[in-house]
């Protein structure tokens, strides 16, 4: 499993790169992997991933070097110990926001993999007001190798739309907002992570963020777009 070797690049202080392929496709998340990402996102809170196929896209991202992060839709603990079993490098729980949350999602890994759970990487997802004003206790929680603030729901909870236009910004609250959780964090000495786009990486590197999660459709999109207008003139 890969998730170990995913802690121990962070541990080393190293960026990592999680790219989503927006589609239940594992060639395609293979792909992200052979192109550079060090671990894909299949993502179960929002796509269409059947346990079948997370199955077999996290036996092929690994065989391709990479790390495959399931994100579950809740905190369920038996949903938890499925994708575990399913092959998941590492689990990115969503709307922790307090302590008691933390320590029960590690409890449910250590359960599922009593032998093996130093393979698999923890990932606490701090989406709220309320998680980042609990958040110098849920950093405390051993066992979540990363704390990572999710600015979409973050916006939401903050009344602002999920995401900006395409291209610009988030509101100046939400990225205060952010920094504070990721000041929190890094102050607890433990590993911040965020979702980025690649205007926004190098403010957030500078911040200290370690673990990225980036969108690999504004790709195709600047690209496509890119041709489009080359075709029209
Ligand atoms: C969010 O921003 O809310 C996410 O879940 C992903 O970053
Ligand atoms: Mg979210």
């Amino acid at each position: 499993m890969n998730g170990a070797k995913l802690r121990a690049r962070l541990q080393a202080g190293e960026p990592i790169t999680m790219f989503t392929p927006h589609h239940s496709s594992s060639g395609l998340a293979a792909r992200l992997v052979e192109l550079g990402a060090d671990s894909v996102f299949v993502d179960c809170e929002h796509g269409t991933w059947s346990f079948e196929d997370v199955r077999e896209t996290a036996q092929i991202v690994r065989s391709a070097g990479g790390a495959a992060i399931i994100r579950p839709h809740s905190h369920e603990r038996p949903i938890i110990i499925r994708y575990l079993n399913a092959g998941a490098d590492g689990i990115m729980v969503p709307m922790v926001d307090n302590a008691n949350e933390a320590r029960a999602i590690v409890e449910a890994v250590r359960y599922a993999l009593p032998a093996d759970h130093e393979k698999r990487l923890v990932v606490a997802m701090i989406e709220t007001v309320e998680a980042i004003a609990n958040l110098d206790e849920i950093a405390k929680v051993e066992g979540i190798d990363v704390f990572f603030i999710g600015p979409g729901d973050l916006s939401q909870d903050m009344g602002f739309p999920p995401a900006p236009a395409f291209g610009e910004p988030r509101p100046a609250e939400v990225r205060e907002k952010v920094a504070e959780a990721v000041g929190k964090i890094r102050s607890a000495g433990k590993i911040a992570g965020t979702l980025v786009t690649a205007d926004e990486l190098p403010e957030w590197l500078e911040k200290g963020v370690q673990f990225f999660y980036i969108h690999s459709d504004p790709f195709l999109r600047r690209g496509i777009a890119a041709i489009r207008q080359t075709l029209a003139r």
